[in-house]
């Protein structure tokens, strides 16, 4: 069976562009695949974190993994910082990688831009190698993400071609070779207040987004209050009509409606209509996950599957973090 690894920070309550770009995939994959899923953690301290705030938001995410549905029977599910093989690997991965190939990652140009080269820690620079890391160590086959992890995947695949042909002995391939995998449809969802820039969770302005512990009054208003534009013709033309277009790939991924089917539905309403419904169909999605993560938040079950997880991943982790220093010629040969 092949392996999936995928991850998501835990930099502030997920929204319905992490369900729909990642989550969703997570759920539907777990039944065909060995599959590895993480709360990025130590990811997540790349830019300032309120140390409690973030204890609260790792567990969180990990209420949420399973709240969707994903099945800790079908799924290993964990911490990447109780697993240290991670923060071991990304070492060896950044003596492996150039300054150049980091700095061109859009990411980091985003973050540091605004901020400045003084204004970011070094860790958003080498933040890439940690994620090489994660996805290596498990031999994945499958990463499955939003499209603005593109240009990190291809990282990925670099590093894996140079470091085999680097160490490889007698031709042996170290690690595996991971292909991306992007939603057809909602691999980008976009801000509900600029439909041209990706919806996201650390937005200073909270209307631009939707929590996926929003309420349903809340989720009403910032449906309602969506930008769209004049024409009041309902039609997917994200260049020209961005912000429709966005809440119409939003509908489907919702509703497993086509796009097509959407716009035939909705010919001759408005958009005020097509608001209202968008609006209930994401409160119907998202009042059962809402409850489900109520339940576990403060369970023992969750830490039991935590600490399984962690367990699971550190046998797998370790024996590929083993071959990574055979390889480089860390230590000392292993006595049989
Ligand atoms: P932030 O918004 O805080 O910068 P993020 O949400 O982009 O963070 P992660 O939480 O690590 O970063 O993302 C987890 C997964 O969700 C990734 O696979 C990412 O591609 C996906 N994702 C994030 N935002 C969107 C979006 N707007 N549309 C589709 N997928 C998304
Ligand atoms: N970098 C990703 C989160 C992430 C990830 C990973 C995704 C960290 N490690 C490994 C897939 C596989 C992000 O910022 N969205």
């Amino acid at each position: 069976m092949e392996t999936i690894f995928s991850g998501i920070q835990p930099s502030g309550i997920p929204t319905i562009g992490n369900y729909i770009g990642a989550m969703k995939q997570f759920v539907a994959l777990q039944n065909q695949y060995t599959c590895y899923f993480c709360i990025v953690d130590e990811h997540a301290i790349t830019v300032p974190q309120d140390p409690q705030k973030l204890r609260q938001q790792i567990r969180g995410l990990a209420a949420l993994y399973l709240a969707v549905g994903l099945d800790p029977k079908k799924a290993t599910i964990f911490i990447q910082s109780e697993v240290s093989a991670h923060a071991e690997a990304a070492w060896i991965i950044q003596c492996n990688t150039t300054i150049g190939e980091l700095e061109r990652m859009t990411q980091f140009k985003d973050k540091s831009q605004k901020n400045g080269r003084t204004g970011v820690s070094a860790g958003l620079l080498t933040y890439p190698p940690l994620m090489v890391g994660d996805i290596i160590l498990y031999n994945a086959n499958l990463v499955p993400v939003g499209d603005d992890q593109k240009q990190h995947l291809e990282l990925t695949r670099d590093f894996v071609e140079r470091f085999n042909k680097r160490y490889a002995q007698k031709n042996q391939e170290i690690l595996v070779m991971p292909e991306v995998k992007i939603p057809e449809q909602g691999g980008r969802v976009m801000s509900l207040q600029d439909p041209t820039s990706k919806m996201s969770k650390s937005d200073s302005n909270p209307k631009g987004f939707i929590s996926m512990l929003d309420e349903p009054a809340v989720i009403r208003k910032k449906i309602k209050s969506a930008v769209t534009d004049s024409t009041g013709i309902i039609e997917y033309d994200p260049e020209n009509k961005p912000g429709i277009s966005n809440l119409l790939s939003i509908f489907s991924a919702v509703t497993e409606r086509s796009i097509d089917e959407l716009v035939t539905a909705y010919e001759g309403k408005g958009y005020g209509d097509f608001k209202g419904d968008l609006a209930e169909a994401v409160v119907a999605l998202l009042a059962p996950i809402q409850e489900r993560y109520n339940q576990l938040l403060n369970s023992d079950e969750l830490d039991d599957i935590l600490d399984n997880g962690a367990e699971q991943a550190r046998l797998v982790a370790n024996k590929t973090l083993q071959r990574m220093k055979n390889a480089v010629g860390l230590g000392r040969k292993k006595r049989r």
